[in-house]
């Protein structure tokens, strides 16, 4: 069988582990080809103080049109975290241009009900415009909230809260996946079909700690499942199954708030789940 390949649009954290340095490696794992379009190259992730930051637009423009020039197709394209609102505009030209790729977008902007630090109030706007162009979204609750221009609610937010929510972004998107919704003993992820009703496709144990890259570590494993075929459902459960074993993983490691899940340790474990 020919491989699968996708197209990784995202920053490169040199340190921090988020965004490329998740993506690349989750994906190779499950057999498939990483082909990289960096948007930016960051000491670290924006959560820590002082990180360095050097936007790669211009690389970036230039990177696609050799990519065009050897007329280069791709499985998928997955995007993540954007530098800039630029950037929005280049990937959605891009996408038009790959009719053949599974589009999925997760709108990289913010968590618990903010936006990252670098990224101007209306960003979100910009983001919209992705969506629109996307398979599927796998924003984050907070992510979903300032895309839909909802006021954002942090824990047991009512069934018609997260509906209205999902419905929303299917008015974007055929497909939304939510994540990081907190329940009163879970952390739930639920899914949203175009026509269809806002589901709780799968959860985990609730554990009162951050780990930072959680949403990356989910969002890669998911466009990786959904690359090799599977549905949404079963892609869903397989991506919260392999994050919460790399949060059971990092749950005794008291510097993960800041280094991230320890995901590295169960690559091998997702090789075997596909
Ligand atoms: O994990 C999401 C993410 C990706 N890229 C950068 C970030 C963050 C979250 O803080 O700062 C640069």
């Amino acid at each position: 069988m020919k491989q699968k390949r996708i197209l990784c649009i995202n920053d490169i954290s040199s340190m921090g582990k988020c965004s490329l340095t998740i993506a690349l490696p989750v994906i190779s794992a499950m057999g498939i080809e990483a082909v990289v379009l960096p948007t930016a190259l960051l000491s670290a992730h924006t959560v820590f103080e002082g990180y360095t930051f050097r936007d790669t637009t211009d690389e970036m423009e230039k990177i696609i049109q050799h990519f065009t020039d050897m007329n280069e197709r791709f499985d998928c394209i997955y995007t993540g975290y954007l530098g800039s609102k630029k950037q929005v505009k280049i990937v959605t030209d891009l996408i038009e241009k790959h009719p053949e790729s599974l589009i999925i977008t997760d709108p990289v902007m913010g968590d618990n009900g903010r936006l990252y630090s670098g990224f101007e109030r209306d960003y979100p706007d910009y983001m919209v415009e992705l969506c629109k162009k996307s398979d599927v979204i796998i924003p984050n609750l907070t992510e979903a909230c300032l895309i839909t221009h909802t006021p954002y609610i942090a824990e047991n937010m009512s069934e018609n809260y997260i509906g209205s929510i999902g419905n929303a972004l299917t008015e974007l998107s055929k497909n939304a996946v939510i994540t990081g919704v907190k329940e009163r003993e879970v952390i739930a992820v639920y899914s949203a079909c175009k026509n269809g009703k806002v589901k709780k496709t799968a959860e985990t144990k609730l554990i009162d700690r951050q780990f930072h890259g959680t949403g990356d570590v989910f969002a890669s494993a998911l466009a990786g499942a959904l690359t090799l075929g599977k549905n949404l459902k079963d892609s869903t459960i397989l991506a919260t199954k392999f994050t919460e074993m790399c949060i059971e993983k990092t749950n005794n490691d008291k510097d993960s708030m800041w280094y991230g899940l320890r995901f590295e340790e169960c690559l091998h474990h997702l090789h075997k789940m596909i």
